[in-house]
Protein backbone atom coordinates (compact mmCIF):
# COMPACT_ATOMS: atom_id res chain seq x y z
CA UNK A 1 0.00 0.00 0.00
CA UNK A 2 1.83 3.34 -0.97
CA UNK A 3 -0.17 7.37 -0.23
CA UNK A 4 -0.04 9.84 -2.06
CA UNK A 5 2.12 12.47 -0.34
CA UNK A 6 2.44 16.18 0.25
CA UNK A 7 6.18 17.59 0.54
CA UNK A 8 5.82 17.92 4.07
CA UNK A 9 4.36 14.52 4.83
CA UNK A 10 7.54 13.03 2.33
CA UNK A 11 9.91 15.26 4.83
CA UNK A 12 8.08 14.40 7.71
CA UNK A 13 8.36 11.00 7.87
CA UNK A 14 12.09 10.64 7.40
CA UNK A 15 11.97 12.45 11.13
CA UNK A 16 12.93 9.69 14.18
CA UNK A 17 11.19 10.43 17.05
CA UNK A 18 13.36 11.51 20.12
CA UNK A 19 13.15 8.42 23.25
CA UNK A 20 13.92 9.36 26.96
CA UNK A 21 17.10 8.28 27.61
CA UNK A 22 16.13 5.39 29.72
CA UNK A 23 14.33 3.81 26.59
CA UNK A 24 17.53 3.73 24.93
CA UNK A 25 18.44 0.86 25.80
CA UNK A 26 17.96 -2.49 27.98
CA UNK A 27 16.09 -1.70 30.82
CA UNK A 28 14.82 -2.77 34.12
CA UNK A 29 11.72 -2.01 36.15
CA UNK A 30 12.45 -0.12 39.56
CA UNK A 31 8.95 -0.42 41.51
CA UNK A 32 7.72 1.84 44.06
CA UNK A 33 5.19 1.53 47.33
CA UNK A 34 1.85 0.01 47.13
CA UNK A 35 -0.51 2.62 45.58
CA UNK A 36 -4.60 3.56 46.35
CA UNK A 37 -7.09 5.04 44.45
CA UNK A 38 -7.95 8.74 44.44
CA UNK A 39 -11.71 8.51 45.85
CA UNK A 40 -13.76 5.36 47.23
CA UNK A 41 -10.61 3.20 48.23
CA UNK A 42 -12.82 0.39 49.63
CA UNK A 43 -15.34 0.42 46.82
CA UNK A 44 -12.58 0.34 43.84
CA UNK A 45 -10.37 -2.42 45.83
CA UNK A 46 -13.50 -4.07 45.99
CA UNK A 47 -14.20 -4.09 42.16
CA UNK A 48 -10.61 -4.77 41.11
CA UNK A 49 -9.12 -6.73 43.36
CA UNK A 50 -6.79 -8.34 41.17
CA UNK A 51 -5.31 -4.98 39.32
CA UNK A 52 -5.77 -2.88 42.73
CA UNK A 53 -2.97 -1.52 44.98
CA UNK A 54 0.04 -2.18 42.34
CA UNK A 55 3.00 -0.47 42.68
CA UNK A 56 4.08 2.67 40.50
CA UNK A 57 7.04 1.77 38.04
CA UNK A 58 10.05 3.36 36.18
CA UNK A 59 12.29 2.33 34.10
CA UNK A 60 15.89 2.64 34.59
CA UNK A 61 18.46 1.31 32.31
CA UNK A 62 20.44 -2.13 32.57
CA UNK A 63 22.82 -4.15 31.26
CA UNK A 64 20.89 -6.97 29.22
CA UNK A 65 16.96 -7.04 29.22
CA UNK A 66 15.40 -10.90 28.29
CA UNK A 67 13.90 -11.47 24.73
CA UNK A 68 10.54 -12.19 25.59
CA UNK A 69 8.38 -13.72 22.55
CA UNK A 70 5.24 -11.94 22.12
CA UNK A 71 2.53 -10.12 19.86
CA UNK A 72 0.63 -7.32 20.57
CA UNK A 73 -2.86 -5.95 19.70
CA UNK A 74 -4.03 -2.12 19.63
CA UNK A 75 -6.82 -0.05 19.75
CA UNK A 76 -7.26 3.32 18.74
CA UNK A 77 -10.64 4.84 20.99
CA UNK A 78 -12.48 7.74 20.97
CA UNK A 79 -11.95 11.13 19.24
CA UNK A 80 -8.56 11.61 16.99
CA UNK A 81 -5.77 12.96 18.70
CA UNK A 82 -2.33 13.99 16.84
CA UNK A 83 0.28 11.45 17.51
CA UNK A 84 -1.89 8.18 17.40
CA UNK A 85 0.03 7.11 14.54
CA UNK A 86 3.21 7.43 16.40
CA UNK A 87 1.93 5.71 19.58
CA UNK A 88 1.38 3.05 17.18
CA UNK A 89 4.84 3.02 15.16
CA UNK A 90 6.76 3.47 18.74
CA UNK A 91 4.93 -0.07 19.88
CA UNK A 92 6.02 -1.81 16.67
CA UNK A 93 9.82 -0.58 16.95
CA UNK A 94 9.52 -1.68 20.87
CA UNK A 95 7.72 -4.71 20.10
CA UNK A 96 10.86 -5.69 17.66
CA UNK A 97 13.84 -4.49 19.63
CA UNK A 98 12.79 -6.68 22.04
CA UNK A 99 11.62 -9.85 20.49
CA UNK A 100 12.12 -9.29 16.29
CA UNK A 101 9.94 -11.85 15.06
CA UNK A 102 6.93 -10.65 17.09
CA UNK A 103 3.48 -9.53 15.16
CA UNK A 104 1.32 -6.28 16.35
CA UNK A 105 -1.91 -6.46 15.46
CA UNK A 106 -4.49 -3.70 14.96
CA UNK A 107 -8.37 -4.06 15.83
CA UNK A 108 -10.47 -1.67 13.85
CA UNK A 109 -12.53 1.28 13.84
CA UNK A 110 -12.01 0.66 17.99
CA UNK A 111 -12.85 -1.22 20.69
CA UNK A 112 -15.89 -3.00 18.31
CA UNK A 113 -12.83 -4.19 16.28
CA UNK A 114 -11.80 -6.11 19.13
CA UNK A 115 -15.36 -7.62 19.63
CA UNK A 116 -16.16 -8.62 15.81
CA UNK A 117 -13.09 -9.95 15.27
CA UNK A 118 -11.45 -7.25 12.83
CA UNK A 119 -8.39 -6.45 12.33
CA UNK A 120 -5.04 -6.53 10.36
CA UNK A 121 -1.73 -7.11 10.70
CA UNK A 122 0.49 -3.76 11.30
CA UNK A 123 3.39 -4.53 8.79
CA UNK A 124 6.83 -2.36 8.75
CA UNK A 125 5.53 -1.05 5.22
CA UNK A 126 2.20 -0.12 6.60
CA UNK A 127 4.07 1.57 9.59
CA UNK A 128 6.36 3.33 7.13
CA UNK A 129 3.69 5.17 5.66
CA UNK A 130 1.79 6.17 8.92
CA UNK A 131 5.00 7.74 11.03
CA UNK A 132 4.97 11.06 12.18
CA UNK A 133 1.51 12.16 10.46
CA UNK A 134 -2.08 12.98 12.48
CA UNK A 135 -4.88 10.97 12.06
CA UNK A 136 -6.13 7.61 13.75
CA UNK A 137 -6.59 6.36 9.74
CA UNK A 138 -3.87 3.51 10.28
CA UNK A 139 -6.82 1.42 11.86
CA UNK A 140 -9.35 3.62 12.45
CA UNK A 141 -10.95 4.88 16.08
CA UNK A 142 -14.75 4.16 17.61
CA UNK A 143 -16.56 4.94 20.54
CA UNK A 144 -17.65 1.18 21.42
CA UNK A 145 -17.61 0.77 25.41
CA UNK A 146 -16.56 -2.49 26.84
CA UNK A 147 -18.43 -3.20 29.52
CA UNK A 148 -20.04 -6.37 28.48
CA UNK A 149 -18.80 -10.03 29.93
CA UNK A 150 -19.64 -11.48 26.04
CA UNK A 151 -17.77 -8.65 24.80
CA UNK A 152 -14.54 -9.63 26.87
CA UNK A 153 -15.32 -13.22 26.35
CA UNK A 154 -15.61 -12.78 22.67
CA UNK A 155 -12.05 -10.43 22.31
CA UNK A 156 -10.03 -13.33 24.74
CA UNK A 157 -11.30 -15.61 21.51
CA UNK A 158 -9.25 -13.42 18.90
CA UNK A 159 -6.74 -12.10 21.13
CA UNK A 160 -5.73 -16.44 21.65
CA UNK A 161 -6.24 -17.09 18.35
CA UNK A 162 -3.17 -14.64 16.81
CA UNK A 163 -1.03 -15.50 19.83
CA UNK A 164 -1.53 -11.99 21.54
CA UNK A 165 0.07 -11.14 25.10
CA UNK A 166 -0.80 -7.70 25.54
CA UNK A 167 -3.72 -5.34 24.34
CA UNK A 168 -2.71 -2.01 23.90
CA UNK A 169 -5.98 0.40 24.32
CA UNK A 170 -4.56 4.11 23.63
CA UNK A 171 -7.48 6.68 24.67
CA UNK A 172 -9.37 9.03 27.11
CA UNK A 173 -10.50 8.35 30.58
CA UNK A 174 -13.29 6.62 29.59
CA UNK A 175 -11.50 4.30 27.41
CA UNK A 176 -8.79 3.59 29.55
CA UNK A 177 -11.38 3.15 32.34
CA UNK A 178 -12.50 0.16 29.80
CA UNK A 179 -9.11 -0.54 29.67
CA UNK A 180 -8.88 -1.39 33.29
CA UNK A 181 -12.12 -3.42 33.55
CA UNK A 182 -10.58 -5.65 30.93
CA UNK A 183 -6.87 -6.15 32.77
CA UNK A 184 -8.91 -7.05 36.09
CA UNK A 185 -11.41 -9.37 33.57
CA UNK A 186 -8.88 -11.45 32.08
CA UNK A 187 -6.71 -10.90 35.74
CA UNK A 188 -9.28 -12.58 37.52
CA UNK A 189 -10.31 -15.48 35.15
CA UNK A 190 -6.41 -16.16 34.24
CA UNK A 191 -6.49 -15.26 30.88
CA UNK A 192 -3.11 -14.59 30.30
CA UNK A 193 -3.21 -11.68 28.16
CA UNK A 194 -1.94 -8.44 29.45
CA UNK A 195 -3.97 -4.76 28.96
CA UNK A 196 -2.29 -1.57 28.62
CA UNK A 197 -3.67 1.75 28.63
CA UNK A 198 -2.15 4.93 26.33
CA UNK A 199 -3.23 8.56 27.77
CA UNK A 200 -5.01 10.43 24.59
CA UNK A 201 -7.25 13.53 24.35
CA UNK A 202 -6.68 16.16 22.70
CA UNK A 203 -9.53 17.84 25.70
CA UNK A 204 -6.63 17.78 28.12
CA UNK A 205 -8.59 16.13 30.58
CA UNK A 206 -6.52 13.06 31.13
CA UNK A 207 -4.51 14.22 34.04
CA UNK A 208 -3.00 14.14 37.15
CA UNK A 209 0.10 13.64 39.42
CA UNK A 210 1.34 10.95 37.70
CA UNK A 211 -0.17 11.84 33.77
CA UNK A 212 1.79 15.52 32.98
CA UNK A 213 -0.14 16.15 29.79
CA UNK A 214 -2.46 13.57 27.40
CA UNK A 215 -0.89 13.51 23.98
CA UNK A 216 -2.24 15.36 21.26
CA UNK A 217 -3.36 18.66 23.40
CA UNK A 218 -0.21 20.15 22.13
CA UNK A 219 -0.73 20.05 18.42
CA UNK A 220 -4.35 20.40 18.83
CA UNK A 221 -3.86 24.05 20.90
CA UNK A 222 -0.97 25.00 18.42
CA UNK A 223 -3.48 24.17 15.48
CA UNK A 224 -6.52 26.38 17.43
CA UNK A 225 -4.01 28.71 18.67
CA UNK A 226 -2.63 29.44 15.02
CA UNK A 227 -6.63 30.19 13.89
CA UNK A 228 -7.30 32.35 16.60
CA UNK A 229 -4.35 34.25 15.73
CA UNK A 230 -5.50 34.69 11.98
CA UNK A 231 -8.77 35.53 13.02
CA UNK A 232 -7.54 37.95 16.14
CA UNK A 233 -5.54 39.83 12.88
CA UNK A 234 -8.50 40.11 10.56
CA UNK A 235 -10.76 41.25 13.37
CA UNK A 236 -7.94 43.53 14.38
CA UNK A 237 -7.74 44.67 10.73
CA UNK A 238 -11.08 45.30 9.90
CA UNK A 239 -12.14 46.25 13.33
CA UNK A 240 -15.77 45.88 12.45
CA UNK A 241 -16.62 42.15 13.89
CA UNK A 242 -16.43 40.25 17.14
CA UNK A 243 -15.54 36.94 16.45
CA UNK A 244 -17.11 34.52 18.73
CA UNK A 245 -15.51 31.18 18.50
CA UNK A 246 -16.07 27.87 20.70
CA UNK A 247 -13.35 25.28 21.32
CA UNK A 248 -13.37 21.31 21.90
CA UNK A 249 -12.34 19.91 25.00
CA UNK A 250 -15.38 18.14 26.48
CA UNK A 251 -16.13 19.39 30.33
CA UNK A 252 -12.62 20.84 30.86
CA UNK A 253 -12.05 23.91 29.69
CA UNK A 254 -8.21 23.21 29.10
CA UNK A 255 -8.03 23.66 25.57
CA UNK A 256 -9.66 27.00 26.07
CA UNK A 257 -7.26 27.95 28.52
CA UNK A 258 -4.16 26.85 26.63
CA UNK A 259 -5.28 28.70 23.35
CA UNK A 260 -5.99 31.95 25.52
CA UNK A 261 -2.48 31.79 27.01
CA UNK A 262 -1.34 31.31 23.64
CA UNK A 263 -3.15 34.35 21.72
CA UNK A 264 -4.06 36.67 24.29
CA UNK A 265 -7.73 36.96 23.05
CA UNK A 266 -9.91 39.85 24.21
CA UNK A 267 -12.22 37.04 26.69
CA UNK A 268 -11.94 33.76 27.08
CA UNK A 269 -14.33 31.84 28.99
CA UNK A 270 -13.18 29.34 31.63
CA UNK A 271 -16.25 26.86 32.80
CA UNK A 272 -14.71 25.69 36.01
CA UNK A 273 -14.60 29.25 37.15
CA UNK A 274 -17.93 29.88 36.42
CA UNK A 275 -19.24 27.22 38.53
CA UNK A 276 -17.04 28.20 40.73
CA UNK A 277 -18.43 31.24 41.49
CA UNK A 278 -22.29 30.24 40.82
CA UNK A 279 -22.45 32.46 38.02
CA UNK A 280 -25.64 32.29 36.02
CA UNK A 281 -26.16 32.35 32.14
CA UNK A 282 -27.16 36.27 32.36
CA UNK A 283 -24.03 36.78 34.45
CA UNK A 284 -21.79 35.27 31.94
CA UNK A 285 -23.38 37.11 29.21
CA UNK A 286 -23.47 40.41 31.48
CA UNK A 287 -19.27 39.75 31.88
CA UNK A 288 -18.99 39.83 27.95
CA UNK A 289 -21.97 42.26 26.94
CA UNK A 290 -19.38 44.76 30.08
CA UNK A 291 -16.94 44.25 27.95
CA UNK A 292 -17.92 44.64 24.47
CA UNK A 293 -19.44 48.20 25.98
CA UNK A 294 -16.40 49.25 27.35
CA UNK A 295 -14.77 48.73 24.39
CA UNK A 296 -17.05 50.20 22.21
CA UNK A 297 -16.94 53.67 24.75
CA UNK A 298 -13.29 53.88 23.19
CA UNK A 299 -14.39 53.41 19.61
CA UNK A 300 -13.24 49.60 19.72
CA UNK A 301 -16.15 47.73 17.96
CA UNK A 302 -14.39 44.36 17.45
CA UNK A 303 -12.90 41.53 19.35
CA UNK A 304 -12.71 38.46 19.93
CA UNK A 305 -14.23 35.95 22.43
CA UNK A 306 -13.05 32.22 23.20
CA UNK A 307 -15.67 29.91 24.33
CA UNK A 308 -14.85 26.35 26.06
CA UNK A 309 -17.29 23.71 24.77
CA UNK A 310 -18.55 22.80 28.09
CA UNK A 311 -19.59 25.73 29.26
CA UNK A 312 -23.13 25.11 29.51
CA UNK A 313 -22.96 22.06 31.78
CA UNK A 314 -21.17 24.33 34.31
CA UNK A 315 -24.06 26.68 34.87
CA UNK A 316 -25.27 25.64 38.27
CA UNK A 317 -28.99 25.73 37.07
CA UNK A 318 -27.95 23.57 34.19
CA UNK A 319 -25.71 21.59 35.67
CA UNK A 320 -28.34 20.92 37.93
CA UNK A 321 -30.41 20.38 35.15
CA UNK A 322 -28.70 17.92 33.15
CA UNK A 323 -27.89 15.83 36.29
CA UNK A 324 -32.17 14.77 36.39
CA UNK A 325 -32.11 14.56 32.45
CA UNK A 326 -29.32 11.79 32.86
CA UNK A 327 -31.08 10.32 35.60
CA UNK A 328 -35.06 10.76 33.60
CA UNK A 329 -32.82 9.22 30.35
CA UNK A 330 -31.77 6.31 32.35
CA UNK A 331 -34.80 4.45 33.45
CA UNK A 332 -35.82 1.22 31.01
CA UNK A 333 -38.95 3.39 30.81
CA UNK A 334 -37.48 6.25 29.07
CA UNK A 335 -35.45 3.85 27.13
CA UNK A 336 -38.76 2.38 25.40
CA UNK A 337 -40.10 6.42 24.41
CA UNK A 338 -39.97 6.90 21.03
CA UNK A 339 -37.25 9.54 20.06
CA UNK A 340 -40.64 12.44 18.40
CA UNK A 341 -41.89 11.72 21.89
CA UNK A 342 -38.77 11.74 24.14
CA UNK A 343 -38.95 15.69 24.70
CA UNK A 344 -42.43 15.65 26.08
CA UNK A 345 -41.31 12.35 28.48
CA UNK A 346 -38.49 14.35 29.92
CA UNK A 347 -40.62 17.68 30.41
CA UNK A 348 -43.69 15.29 31.97
CA UNK A 349 -40.74 14.34 34.39
CA UNK A 350 -38.48 16.86 35.38
CA UNK A 351 -39.04 19.03 39.08
CA UNK A 352 -40.30 21.94 38.85
CA UNK A 353 -37.10 24.40 38.99
CA UNK A 354 -35.66 22.06 35.98
CA UNK A 355 -38.42 22.09 34.21
CA UNK A 356 -38.47 26.13 34.29
CA UNK A 357 -34.79 26.11 33.45
CA UNK A 358 -35.62 23.46 30.23
CA UNK A 359 -38.09 25.74 29.02
CA UNK A 360 -36.21 29.27 29.25
CA UNK A 361 -33.45 27.69 26.98
CA UNK A 362 -33.73 27.96 23.18
CA UNK A 363 -35.53 24.92 21.33
CA UNK A 364 -32.51 23.42 19.95
CA UNK A 365 -30.13 23.62 23.23
CA UNK A 366 -32.83 22.05 25.13
CA UNK A 367 -32.94 19.36 22.89
CA UNK A 368 -29.18 18.93 22.83
CA UNK A 369 -29.31 18.32 26.28
CA UNK A 370 -32.28 16.28 26.83
CA UNK A 371 -31.93 13.81 23.86
CA UNK A 372 -28.52 12.51 23.01
CA UNK A 373 -25.71 11.18 25.13
CA UNK A 374 -22.58 9.11 23.68
CA UNK A 375 -22.10 5.51 24.78
CA UNK A 376 -20.51 6.48 27.73
CA UNK A 377 -23.40 8.77 29.32
CA UNK A 378 -21.68 12.32 28.30
CA UNK A 379 -23.62 15.07 26.98
CA UNK A 380 -22.51 16.15 23.33
CA UNK A 381 -21.40 19.11 23.81
CA UNK A 382 -19.61 19.60 20.81
CA UNK A 383 -22.82 19.96 19.48
CA UNK A 384 -24.33 22.46 21.19
CA UNK A 385 -23.84 25.96 19.19
CA UNK A 386 -22.94 28.03 22.34
CA UNK A 387 -20.82 30.49 20.65
CA UNK A 388 -24.07 31.30 18.60
CA UNK A 389 -26.21 31.20 21.85
CA UNK A 390 -23.87 33.45 23.50
CA UNK A 391 -23.63 35.75 20.96
CA UNK A 392 -27.50 36.12 20.72
CA UNK A 393 -27.66 36.68 24.34
CA UNK A 394 -24.81 39.40 24.42
CA UNK A 395 -26.74 41.47 21.16
CA UNK A 396 -30.09 41.31 23.63
CA UNK A 397 -28.53 42.08 26.38
CA UNK A 398 -26.66 45.18 24.30
CA UNK A 399 -29.89 46.22 22.67
CA UNK A 400 -31.17 46.82 26.47
CA UNK A 401 -28.46 48.90 27.52
CA UNK A 402 -28.77 50.76 24.10
CA UNK A 403 -32.30 51.80 25.07
CA UNK A 404 -30.84 53.31 28.84
CA UNK A 405 -27.67 54.41 27.27
CA UNK A 406 -25.21 52.56 29.16
CA UNK A 407 -24.13 51.07 25.15
CA UNK A 408 -23.28 52.94 22.34
CA UNK A 409 -21.86 51.00 19.75
CA UNK A 410 -22.26 48.47 16.98
CA UNK A 411 -22.11 44.65 17.58
CA UNK A 412 -21.75 42.12 14.77
CA UNK A 413 -20.69 39.21 15.54
CA UNK A 414 -19.52 36.11 13.85
CA UNK A 415 -19.22 32.77 14.15
CA UNK A 416 -16.79 29.61 14.54
CA UNK A 417 -16.66 25.98 15.92
CA UNK A 418 -12.61 24.84 16.14
CA UNK A 419 -12.06 21.29 17.30
CA UNK A 420 -11.96 18.59 14.37
CA UNK A 421 -9.52 20.92 12.76
CA UNK A 422 -7.02 20.26 15.19
CA UNK A 423 -7.54 16.42 15.92
CA UNK A 424 -5.90 15.37 13.48
CA UNK A 425 -3.08 17.82 12.43
CA UNK A 426 0.83 16.66 11.98
CA UNK A 427 1.96 15.96 15.12
CA UNK A 428 4.32 18.45 16.49
CA UNK A 429 7.62 17.66 17.73
CA UNK A 430 6.36 17.52 21.24
CA UNK A 431 3.87 15.13 20.10
CA UNK A 432 5.85 12.83 17.81
CA UNK A 433 8.37 12.34 20.31
CA UNK A 434 5.95 12.18 23.61
CA UNK A 435 3.31 9.78 21.70
CA UNK A 436 6.65 7.81 19.97
CA UNK A 437 7.98 7.56 23.45
CA UNK A 438 4.73 6.43 24.89
CA UNK A 439 4.16 3.37 22.63
CA UNK A 440 7.78 2.30 22.68
CA UNK A 441 7.09 2.32 26.64
CA UNK A 442 4.50 0.20 26.59
CA UNK A 443 6.52 -2.40 25.30
CA UNK A 444 8.30 -2.75 27.95
CA UNK A 445 5.58 -2.60 30.56
CA UNK A 446 4.31 -5.64 28.36
CA UNK A 447 8.10 -7.44 28.59
CA UNK A 448 7.86 -6.32 32.45
CA UNK A 449 4.54 -8.83 32.63
CA UNK A 450 2.09 -5.95 33.64
CA UNK A 451 -1.82 -5.57 33.25
CA UNK A 452 -3.67 -2.89 34.50
CA UNK A 453 -1.32 -0.42 33.90
CA UNK A 454 -0.90 3.71 31.93
CA UNK A 455 2.30 4.00 30.01
CA UNK A 456 3.16 7.64 31.29
CA UNK A 457 6.21 9.64 30.27
CA UNK A 458 7.15 12.11 33.09
CA UNK A 459 9.26 15.57 33.33
CA UNK A 460 8.40 16.69 30.42
CA UNK A 461 9.25 20.02 29.92
CA UNK A 462 12.90 19.04 30.26
CA UNK A 463 14.72 18.37 26.66
CA UNK A 464 12.94 14.89 25.68
CA UNK A 465 16.59 12.62 26.35
CA UNK A 466 15.90 13.55 30.28
CA UNK A 467 12.10 11.98 30.38
CA UNK A 468 11.25 9.28 32.49
CA UNK A 469 9.22 6.69 31.60
CA UNK A 470 7.32 4.11 33.83
CA UNK A 471 3.86 2.93 34.48
CA UNK A 472 0.45 3.81 36.62
CA UNK A 473 -1.65 1.71 37.83
CA UNK A 474 -4.93 2.55 36.36
CA UNK A 475 -6.83 1.96 39.63
CA UNK A 476 -4.90 4.58 41.32
CA UNK A 477 -7.13 7.16 38.92
CA UNK A 478 -10.10 5.57 39.86
CA UNK A 479 -13.46 7.04 42.15
CA UNK A 480 -16.80 6.00 41.70
CA UNK A 481 -19.37 8.47 39.94
CA UNK A 482 -22.78 8.48 38.34
CA UNK A 483 -22.95 7.41 35.17
CA UNK A 484 -26.15 6.82 33.22
CA UNK A 485 -28.23 6.94 36.15
CA UNK A 486 -25.73 4.61 38.29
CA UNK A 487 -22.62 4.58 40.25
CA UNK A 488 -19.88 3.48 38.29
CA UNK A 489 -15.60 3.06 38.44
CA UNK A 490 -14.20 5.78 36.27
CA UNK A 491 -11.06 7.67 36.04
CA UNK A 492 -11.45 11.17 37.52
CA UNK A 493 -11.19 13.67 34.77
CA UNK A 494 -9.06 16.47 35.57
CA UNK A 495 -10.53 20.00 35.06
CA UNK A 496 -8.65 23.14 35.34
CA UNK A 497 -7.68 24.31 38.78
CA UNK A 498 -8.71 27.60 39.59
CA UNK A 499 -5.71 28.06 42.15
CA UNK A 500 -3.31 26.73 39.42
CA UNK A 501 -0.34 28.67 37.88
CA UNK A 502 -1.87 28.24 34.25
CA UNK A 503 -5.45 29.64 35.85
CA UNK A 504 -3.74 32.09 38.20
CA UNK A 505 -1.73 33.65 35.11
CA UNK A 506 -4.47 33.73 33.13
CA UNK A 507 -6.38 35.45 35.39
CA UNK A 508 -3.76 38.21 36.44
CA UNK A 509 -3.77 39.36 32.58
CA UNK A 510 -7.35 38.98 31.10
CA UNK A 511 -7.98 42.47 32.25
CA UNK A 512 -4.98 43.99 30.20
CA UNK A 513 -6.01 41.83 27.08
CA UNK A 514 -9.30 42.75 27.41
CA UNK A 515 -9.26 46.58 26.79
CA UNK A 516 -5.50 46.48 25.34
CA UNK A 517 -5.56 44.47 22.03
CA UNK A 518 -2.48 42.78 23.08
CA UNK A 519 -2.64 39.80 20.26
CA UNK A 520 -0.41 37.31 19.67
CA UNK A 521 -0.22 35.83 16.69
CA UNK A 522 1.15 32.26 17.44
CA UNK A 523 1.72 31.24 13.19
CA UNK A 524 1.83 27.37 12.08
CA UNK A 525 3.47 25.15 14.23
CA UNK A 526 7.08 24.50 12.82
CA UNK A 527 8.58 21.08 12.37
CA UNK A 528 12.12 22.80 11.72
CA UNK A 529 14.44 25.32 12.91
CA UNK A 530 15.41 26.65 16.29
CA UNK A 531 14.49 24.78 19.28
CA UNK A 532 12.78 27.54 20.82
CA UNK A 533 10.39 27.89 17.95
CA UNK A 534 9.72 24.20 17.14
CA UNK A 535 9.74 22.13 20.72
CA UNK A 536 8.24 24.05 22.35
CA UNK A 537 5.80 22.26 25.37
CA UNK A 538 2.50 24.06 25.95
CA UNK A 539 1.95 27.09 27.96
CA UNK A 540 0.05 25.15 30.29
CA UNK A 541 3.14 22.31 31.38
CA UNK A 542 5.64 25.57 31.15
CA UNK A 543 3.50 27.13 34.16
CA UNK A 544 2.51 24.13 35.40
CA UNK A 545 6.23 22.97 36.38
CA UNK A 546 7.63 26.49 36.55
CA UNK A 547 9.46 26.73 39.51
P1 LIG B 1 -12.08 11.97 23.49
O1 LIG B 1 -12.58 12.32 24.84
O2 LIG B 1 -12.49 10.63 23.03
O3 LIG B 1 -10.60 12.17 23.36
O4 LIG B 1 -12.75 12.98 22.44
C1 LIG B 1 -12.42 14.30 22.36
C2 LIG B 1 -13.42 15.12 21.57
O5 LIG B 1 -12.74 15.70 20.47
C3 LIG B 1 -14.11 16.18 22.42
O6 LIG B 1 -13.33 17.35 22.53
C4 LIG B 1 -15.40 16.38 21.69
O7 LIG B 1 -16.42 16.87 22.53
C5 LIG B 1 -15.74 14.99 21.22
O8 LIG B 1 -14.51 14.33 21.05
C6 LIG B 1 -16.50 14.97 19.93
O9 LIG B 1 -16.89 13.67 19.68
P2 LIG B 1 -17.18 13.07 18.23
O10 LIG B 1 -15.85 12.88 17.57
O11 LIG B 1 -17.82 11.78 18.53
O12 LIG B 1 -18.02 14.05 17.51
Amino acid sequence: MSIEKSSLQAARSAYQPKLPKALQGPVKASEGAPTQSVGNQSEINGLFPNTYGMPMVEFVPASTENVVDFNIGVILSGGQAPGGHNVISGLFDGLKAINPGGKLYGFLMGPGGLVDHKYIELTSSIIDEYRNTGGFDIIGSGRTKLEETDQFESGIKILRELGIKALVIIGGDDSNTNACVLAEYYAAKNYGVQVIGCPKTIDGDLKNEQIETSFGFDTATKTYAELIGNIERDCNSARKYWQFSKRMGRSASHVARECALLTQPVVCLISEEVEASGQSLDQVVSYIADIVAKRAAAGKNFGTVLIPEGIIEFIPSIKRLIAELNDVLATEEAKTVAREDQIEYVKAHLSAENLAQFNSLPIDVACQLALDRDPHGNVQVSLIETEKLLSRMVAAKLAEWKKDGRYTGKFAAQHHFFGYEGRCATPSNFDADYCYSLGYNATKLIAAGKTGYMSIIKNTTAPANEWIAGGVPITMMMNLEKRSGKMKPVIRKALVETDGKPFKFFAANREKWAVEDCYVYPGPIQYWGPSEVCDLPTRTLQLEQSK
